[in-house]
Parts: structure tokens; sequence; C-alpha cells
């Protein structure tokens, strides 16, 4: 008995009869948003490669395992499917759009499988109230009305073309930043609130804005879409501001636009620049280092979701006797976490909303470093009530 057990400890010391536990991420990893992608998957493998060694000592191996949802429904629903049917799959960071994880959480939901968001901003993401789905970042009823309030009286906007992508996110993000603009005496007639599904031309659009003169274009909708929009409406001497939310923070909007056009373009967010973190420096250098790229707002976002899954992995793991968790027991702790990270504190309220989210307003500074970006204002904002 007593050589069984010591050549037991010999092999979980080898890692060769350690319990496998993964943790999943769901972000695009290809298409036109593949940069915020990145940035979700890589600041989870960062989190997960520092756990590895704590995890062996546990008698566990700790493997990530990056899905590619292509920032589409059907195949983030389809990723879901193949995830909840891997057993070792304790939890994901995922996934970048409000549109994919509404739908996937719903297969997620069916075997209480937890999945915690940096990135998801659309209120119906908790507004659901399920168990299993929880967010480190904002809300675009926040979000939008923040945006308003700038644009109105910090900008002085009184004439607003609003634009948006059609999606969950980019179409409820532009009607809440709408809605709260026309309270505050903003003009934006029907014909000045557009959605559009195109990519390359904007030229008809750009007409239809010629025609209205605004002082403002607001964008609901990522970067991949905003920054030819962007480059087309300054080569036709547009110079006004546009403002978007937090789909404009990527370093890849300047590189498409171009650093001149990029200038003059303002956004708010849900996950701030690496300047706003103290203890995000050393990831930042670290990040670099590992994987040759700067580490942008949802990769420090990304990292601290990846960290409270494994802080609640620990302790139920701890929990159990050192015996692999359920879902159900990570799911649990997850809600019930206590975890002070690179963004700050965080603790969920009963909808899986952080308890207080924080916000931020910049400006593009017309280089080509995303982190010369000047912040002009932050607020920290209490989570809605429940619907
Ligand atoms: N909040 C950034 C854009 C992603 C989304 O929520 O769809």
């Amino acid at each position: 008995m007593k050589k069984l057990l010591t050549v037991a400890m010999i092999l979980v010391a080898m890692g060769l009869n350690a319990q496998v536990i993964k943790i999943a991420t769901q972000s695009p990893l290809s298409g036109g948003q593949t940069a915020f992608g990145e940035q979700l998957k890589l600041g989870t493998q960062y989190a997960v490669e520092e756990a590895v060694a704590k995890f062996k000592a546990l008698g566990f191996d700790l493997q990530l395992v990056p899905y590619d949802d292509q920032a589409n429904p059907d195949t983030g629903v389809s990723n879901a499917n193949r995830i909840i049917n891997d057993p070792d799959i304790l939890g994901i960071v995922g996934h970048f759009n409000s549109g994919v994880i509404i739908p996937s959480s719903e297969v997620y939901k069916t075997v209480n499988l937890v999945v915690v968001s940096p990135a998801n901003t659309n209120p119906r993401v908790t507004d659901r109230l399920l168990a299993n789905v929880n967010r480190i970042c904002g809300r675009d009823d926040v979000q939008g009305p923040a945006g308003a309030e700038f644009a109105v009286k910090e900008l002085k906007a009184k004439k607003i073309f609003v634009l948006n992508d059609k999606t969950s996110y980019g179409q409820g993000l532009a009607e809440a930043f709408r809605d709260a603009a026309v309270k505050i005496g903003a003009n934006i007639p029907a014909n000045a609130f557009v959605g559009t599904e195109e990519r390359s031309n904007f030229i008809p659009v750009i007409t239809q804005i010629m025609a209205f003169g605004p002082d403002l274009v607001y964008f609901g909708g990522t970067y991949d879409q905003i920054a030819p929009f962007t480059k087309q409406l300054r080569e036709r001497g547009l110079k006004m501001p546009i403002l978007g939310g937090d789909g404009l923070e990527s370093g890849d909007y300047i590189k498409l636009a171009g650093p001149a056009n990029a200038a003059n373009t303002y956004y708010t967010t849900v996950a701030g620049p690496v300047s706003m973190f103290p203890k995000a420096a050393a990831l930042a250098t670290g990040f670099k280092a590992k994987y040759g790229k700067n580490l942008e707002g949802f990769g420090i976002y990304a990292y601290d979701c990846a960290k409270i899954i494994l802080q609640a992995l620990e302790t139920t793991i701890k929990a159990n006797g050192g015996k692999k968790p359920t879902r159900d027991q990570v799911t649990a702790a997850v809600r019930a976490i206590t975890y002070e990270g690179i963004t700050g504190k965080v603790t969920f309220d009963s909808k899986g909303d952080i308890s207080t989210a924080d916000y931020y307003i910049l400006k593009y500074a017309g280089t080509a470093d995303l982190a010369d970006n000047k912040v002009f204002k932050s607020i920290s904002v209490a989570a809605p009530k429940a619907p």
C-alpha cells in the first residue's frame, strides 16, 4: 500500500496521472475582430500559464482550450455545444460579442457551466438572470448615456448623426446614446439614426451625413467597420468629432483608419487602458515579451476573468478535500467571489454584473500607439438594479 501511494505521489509530481481541468475561451480569432479576440485569448492564456505550477501541486493538469467564435452567433452556439460535452471544461472566459454570448450562454446554462465576460456590455447579457453568467465590465445602459453627456455637455454637440452596426451591441448602445442625448437637448431626428452592415463603401451614408450637416457623428459598432468609415469621412473633408463606444478600443483602429484620420475620434470604454491600472505594468511587459503584442484593455480584463475562475477552482478543490470540483460548485463559487484584481475589486450582484463598474472617456491622439490616447474622464457606477 505504502509503495502504491509513493508511486502515485511520484506520478502526480511528474504530472503523469494528474486529472485534467480546462478553461475555455470563446472569442473571434479570425475575421475582422481578431484583434479583440486575441486580447481575450492571450489575457486568459497568461493567467493560465502563471497558474499551471500551482495546480500541478494540487494534482491537476491545467489547460487552456481556445475556441474561435468568429464573432458569429451560430459559430458561438456550435462551439458551446462542443464545450459542454467536454467534462474537463469547468469555466469559460468570453465572449467578445454580446450577440454571441447571449445565445451561447443559453447552452452553457443547460449544464450550469460558468462564463465570465471581460467585454460584453449589452444589458440582456445579465438581465436574463442566469446563475452561470457574469461580467466584470460595465453595461451599455450606462456607457451610452455617459457618451451622450460627454457629446452634448463637453463637446457641445447639438446636431448628431447616429450610426450603428445592427448588432445587439452596436444598435443597443446607439439607442441608449440617442435616447440620453435627446433628453439633454440634442437634435437627432429619425432620418439621422441609421443602421448599416456595410463594411467597405460608406459613400451613400456619408452623402446622408453631408446633407444633415451634424456637428458630431456617433457610431455604435466595432473598429473594423468604423475605421474604413472614418477614413472615407475624412477623405471627403469632414473633420467633425466621431464618438463611439468600447468597440473602438483597439490599436487596429489606428492601423486601419490611419493615425491622422483617427485623430478627433473619441470613445467611451468599459475596459480602461493599461495606463489606468498601476498593477498592469508588469503584466504589460510580460505580455509583450511572451506574445509580441501590446496589452490592451480587453486583455487586462480577460486576465482578471481567468484569475476569478482560477480562484474559484482553488477554493472548491480545497473545500472538496483535493477532489476535482463539479461545474455547479465552480459556478456558485464564482458568483460568491471577492477578488482583488489588476482592474480593481470584483464582487458580483445577483444578476452577475460586477457590483461597481468603471467607465472611461478617451480621445485618439493621432499617433500609432493606443497608449498615447488621452483619458478625459473616468467614473465608477453601481450596477443597475435587476429589471
Ligand atoms: N462591448 C464591446 C463590444 C462587444 C459586445 O458587447 O458586443
